[in-house]
């Protein structure tokens, strides 16, 4: 039906993603409060998402919803373009991100392999030399005031060291990286731009698969390219789709991960001197900050290839599923009563699902754990004093519609 009330009876359920928003926690207890699954506005597009750990768990593994983005009906019928600023979210390119079943494994198979907990191992030195030296960055990085951004010059580094090591990106390139997906993620950022600059991207990373297809090296993106008996080979553009999702991901994700713990234990003393004195390991610090603080807010997108039922509503086929997963956190069914506060001692800590679940489940977690799990420690060893420069209200979220991302961070050392 055309008429305007059943226009805006349909609206009246719609909540709009501010791409502005800095009251995260408003957006998620709203989402929380919508339901199960929630309409939502990205933009002028619409599209559900699930905010509930149990049937997000279902649906995460459920064959009827892919990432292929020709399964979106918007798409199909040009009512979504690439002048949509979020495009680059979903249509990213051949890749484990982007592919499912049987050549969803063959894409990630060997990413997966390589970045298990017992072969990180042999990159936890390489990761506490980098630690130390951005520690030192820190400590001479300080304003005559004191004052030190800690993303700038170590939450947003450090990622970006790691996964370039891993993937073979020259340090000289980390700089220019960090400025594009920057603009990426941002909304202020005009689609023109942001379509030029992953352009841009794609030739820098092209360049880089033909230049490590000429002569490999030790690193991942080598190994992506080298054919092994048996497996089919992937191909040029798989490999640059898989190392486009290993340093976006890799970079933007784990810098959240660092200042969200850092945040939430500064403004939680009391559980800061739990961990300090040594009655609470920094693990659960790590694994509450992931159900707590997601680094990532919103996961966009599958799309439904059959009607698929979930409780009261219908997901029909071509309509868009975002997972929310900061809502998702928050789940009182998964997380009890108090699921909003941040508790370090809270026993369901490590039943989150911040890295997701089924086929695509985040094949980065154990390193980002990692990481974490060194930087933390290493911070506070280093400067036991440390705590924010201006009050916590004024930490301001980046205008990033996906990411839970800090303008800055600015502390005193102590
Ligand atoms: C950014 C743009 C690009 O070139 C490639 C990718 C694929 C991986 C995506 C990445 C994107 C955006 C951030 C994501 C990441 C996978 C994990 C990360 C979604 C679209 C998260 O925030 C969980």
């Amino acid at each position: 039906m055309n008429c305007p009330h059943a226009e805006a009876a349909r609206n009246a359920g719609v909540i709009a993603i501010d791409p502005m928003v800095q009251d995260l926690d408003g957006e998620t207890v709203r989402l929380r409060d919508a339901g199960v699954l929630a309409r939502i506005d990205l933009l002028g597009v619409p599209a559900w998402t699930v905010t509930r750990h149990a049937e997000a768990r279902q649906l995460l593994v459920d064959p009827r919803l892919v990432k292929d983005i020709d399964a979106w009906g918007l798409w199909q019928s040009g009512v979504v373009t690439r002048a949509w600023p979020l495009i680059g979210m979903i249509d990213a390119g051949r890749s484990m991100f982007t592919v499912d079943g049987a050549e969803h494994r063959r894409l990630r198979t060997k990413i997966s392999q390589a970045l298990t907990p017992r072969r990180l191992e042999a990159i936890r030195p390489d990761i506490e030399k980098f630690t130390d030296e951005l520690l030192d960055a820190l400590d001479a990085a300080r304003g005559e005031d004191g004052v030190v951004d800690l993303k700038a010059v170590f939450a947003q580094p450090l990622p970006m060291k790691v996964v370039g090591m891993l993937m073979g990106v020259d340090e000289a390139q980390h700089a220019m990286l960090t400025r594009q997906y920057k603009a990426f993620f941002s909304m202020l950022t005009p689609q023109d731009e942001r379509l030029a600059l992953l352009a841009e991207l794609d030739v820098f990373y092209t360049d880089l698969v033909r230049e490590k297809t000429a002569r490999p090296t030790d690193d991942l993106t080598s190994a992506l390219i080298l054919a092994e008996e048996g497996g089919e080979p992937l191909t040029e553009e798989e490999v640059v789709g898989n190392l486009k999702a290993m340093v976006a991901a890799g970079h933007e994700t784990t810098i959240g991960l660092v200042l969200n713990a850092v945040r939430a234990l500064l403004a939680h003393p009391d559980q800061l001197r739990l961990v300090l004195d040594g009655e609470v390991g920094w693990d659960a610090v790590v694994e509450e900050t992931l159900r707590w603080d997601t680094p990532t807010t919103h996961l966009l997108m599958r799309f439904a290839t059959e009607d698929i039922a979930v409780g009261e509503e219908v997901i029909r086929k071509g309509e868009g599923v975002v997972i929310s997963y900061r809502a998702i956190g928050r789940d009182f069914e998964q997380h009890g009563p108090d699921a909003d506060a941040f508790d370090i001692t809270r026993p369901t800590r490590n039943r989150h699902m911040t890295f997701g679940h089924g086929p695509h489940i985040c094949p980065g977690a154990a390193l980002s754990r990692v990481e974490a799990g060194i930087a933390l420690p290493a911070l506070f060893a280093r400067f036991p004093g440390l705590r924010l420069a201006v009050p916590d209200e004024e930490i301001t979220k980046l205008p990033v519609m996906t990411q839970n991302d800090m303008a800055a961070f600015p502390v005193l050392l102590g």
